[in-house]
């Protein structure tokens, strides 16, 4: 079993990850880290943190000569601003002036200031803010890339590309080159055409004092069938998946293969037929999304999240004080126009933790050759099932 936990505010002195469960023996590669971090960066309409912040990464633990030895993996990423927030946030020591001239009084409707003031009884919302922050989508994206490290070693690749931006739609990559290109363009579009209009409509959403959503599809490969199970609902590959996406900040749906629009269709429309072919089988397409049954069928996963507009406007709606009760207009700080192609970032990341979940259950290992032993066996039984 693997598990993290994290710490940290958007700008405390940082945050800290701490990844437990991972087998021995897997190359941790520091320089990969950091590129999928500056990766998680990216996007046209992101705010100047973006440029300021230098995810400064140092690895505490249970790494040596760039091998993991079994032992929990501690990673600290520092926040490059902390210095001047210190008096603000400082955990012993905060000065009352600065602290007051940061205070955060006026909830921003969608966001997490109001219940979250509310469930632990701030006056400040920046008790909340701080760490409900999309800051806290670093820890995610670092957990999930050491999953993702861990993947590679079994030839399991994690993919996503950016399907929407607000009004403007984009077909998903259609072949290795456009994933490859989405996965390294700064707006995670799979191909180069499609950057200008969603430029537009970002610039034009920015004119407005507007903010946007969008969608982005994550997609994995290389994987057996039977991983995740129908046995019982906890261990179900689609409901971990969808609960690990959705749990990114601003994620308000995610679907499996054809998701939604496989409501309005027929049985036999919806389905992916099977065929022999040799020892194996093949289908006939992959409505299903690689998933049937909570497990796996050795197709490719394919899952698309929609990510909501950020609450936080420069032309600001109505809220209420609340210090007071009084009618107020909700609090702005600089912030992001659109941050999709952030956001499917960390879905990649999310959906590599969650299969890194599943596969270390599945196939144990203390050590990365066990479970790539076992790994392998699985894959291999698929080509010869009708005659092992
Ligand atoms: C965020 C507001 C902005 C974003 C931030 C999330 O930060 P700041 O208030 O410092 O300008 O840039 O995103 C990140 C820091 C990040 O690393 O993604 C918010 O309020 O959620």
């Amino acid at each position: 079993m693997i598990r993290f936990l994290t710490s940290g505010e958007s700008h405390g002195p940082g945050l800290q990850v701490i990844v437990e469960g991972f087998p021995a023996g897997l190359p941790v590669n520091k320089a990969f880290l950091e590129s999928e971090l500056s990766r998680r960066r990216r996007g046209y309409g992101r705010g100047p943190r973006m440029k300021i912040e230098k995810d400064l990464l140092s690895l505490w633990g249970g790494v040596r000569n760039g091998l993991s030895t079994g032992a929990p993996v501690g990673m600290i990423l520092e926040n490059t601003e902390w210095e001047q927030w210190s008096q603000v946030l400082h955990p012993l020591e905060t000065d009352p002036d600065a602290t007051e001239a940061k205070r955060v009084s006026f909830p921003r409707p969608g966001h997490a200031d109001l219940p979250g003031a509310f469930k632990y009884r701030h006056r400040d919302a920046r008790d909340v803010l701080e760490r409900a922050s999309a800051r806290s989508t670093a820890s995610l994206t670092l957990a999930g890339t050491l999953a993702r490290i861990l993947l590679k070693q079994l030839g399991v690749a994690v993919r996503g590309a950016v399907t929407s931006i607000g009004d403007v739609s984009v077909n998903p990559p259609e072949n290795e080159n456009e994933w490859t290109r989405a996965m390294s363009s700064s707006m995670g579009l799979p191909r180069d055409k499609e950057k200008e209009p969603v430029i537009r409509e970002i610039e034009s959403a920015a004119r407005d004092g507007e903010t946007l959503g969008g969608t982005f599809l994550l997609s994995a490969i290389g994987l057996p069938p039977g991983i995740g199970t129908y046995v019982h609902w906890d261990r179900r590959l689609d409901g971990r998946l969808a609960g690990a996406i959705m749990a990114i900040p601003a994620i308000k749906g995610v679907e499996v293969g054809g998701g939604f629009s496989l409501a309005s269709m027929k049985g036999s429309s919806s389905l992916d037929e099977i065929l022999p072919s040799g020892s194996s089988w093949t289908r006939t397409g992959n409505l299903s999304g690689g998933i049937e049954g909570g497990m796996t069928n050795g197709e490719e996963i394919l899952v698309t999240a929609a990510m909501k507009p950020i609450p936080t406007l420069k032309k600001p709606l109505r809220s209420v004080d609340i210090s007071t009760g009084k009618a107020m207009t909700a609090a702005y700080e600089r912030s992001d126009t659109c941050a999709v192609p952030a956001a499917c970032v960390v879905g990649e990341a999310m959906m590599a933790w969650v299969l890194g979940e599943m596969v270390t259950e599945q196939f144990g290992g203390d050590n990365l050759e066990e479970l790539k032993a076992g790994f392998q066996k699985s894959l291999e039984r698929r080509e010869h099932f009708f005659h092992e």
